[in-house]
């Protein structure tokens, strides 16, 4: 009998994107899988949806932030811990994040962004349009979103039709849509 050894999991890289490994920046739908990846980090609960976001540079095609719901502390979203993890690494508050975003900032989320949050907190849609540099200048120039938020807990969201309204273009990437509903749904009631 050959001698077996354990040589561990396979492990894939989860710090910095190394630059081999840093995907075309008009592959939107790997940057999309990453997001969903990060969705599935997100614990199930009945009383929201599990989401995934990356902010990505897009001159450079460099993630410069991950998130999924609930990671923070608190009742947290995907995108509102992108915006707060990148602010922390910059010693700013979420507020003042875009003191530190590249110029042409985008994020992939895999659920467009919320307007109206049930527990009263600030929506993800107002969250990304504050985010100004210095210069007064929006820095998150466009959302790609894998599915529109289904009228489960505030009937029609209004997120998109919000960030449109403020000049920030919101494009569907299609392809993993049936993928994103059932993570984002696994912990309510069938
Ligand atoms: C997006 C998330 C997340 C939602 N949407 N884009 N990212 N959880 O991380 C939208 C849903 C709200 C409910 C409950 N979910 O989250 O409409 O408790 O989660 O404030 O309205 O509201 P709270
Ligand atoms: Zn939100």
């Amino acid at each position: 009998m050959p001698e077996e050894f354990d040589t561990g999991p396979v492990r894939t890289w989860d710090g910095p994107v190394p630059p081999a490994a840093k995907p075309d920046p008009k592959d939107h739908l790997q940057y999309m899988r990453l997001a969903l990846d990060q969705a599935q980090e997100s614990p199930p609960k009945p009383s929201n949806f599990r989401v995934g976001a990356l902010l990505v540079d897009a001159d450079t095609g460099t993630i410069l932030s991950r998130g999924y719901t609930l990671e923070c502390e608190g009742n947290t979203h995907a995108e509102q811990c992108c915006l707060l993890k990148f602010a922390k690494a910059h010693d700013l508050p979420e507020e003042s994040v875009g003191e530190a975003l590249p110029t042409n900032t985008v994020i992939y989320t895999t659920m467009e962004p919320c307007n109206l949050r049930l527990s009263g907190n600030l929506p993800c849609a107002d969250r990304i349009i504050r985010t100004r540099g210095k210069d007064g200048q929006p820095r998150i120039k466009k959302v790609y979103l894998g599915v529109k938020e289904p009228e489960k807990f505030v009937g029609e969201n209004e997120g998109r039709k919000k960030l449109e309204e403020n000049g920030i273009e919101c494009i569907h990437v299609p392809g993993l849509e049936d993928r994103i509903l059932s993570v984002a749904t696994a912990g309510h009631e069938q």
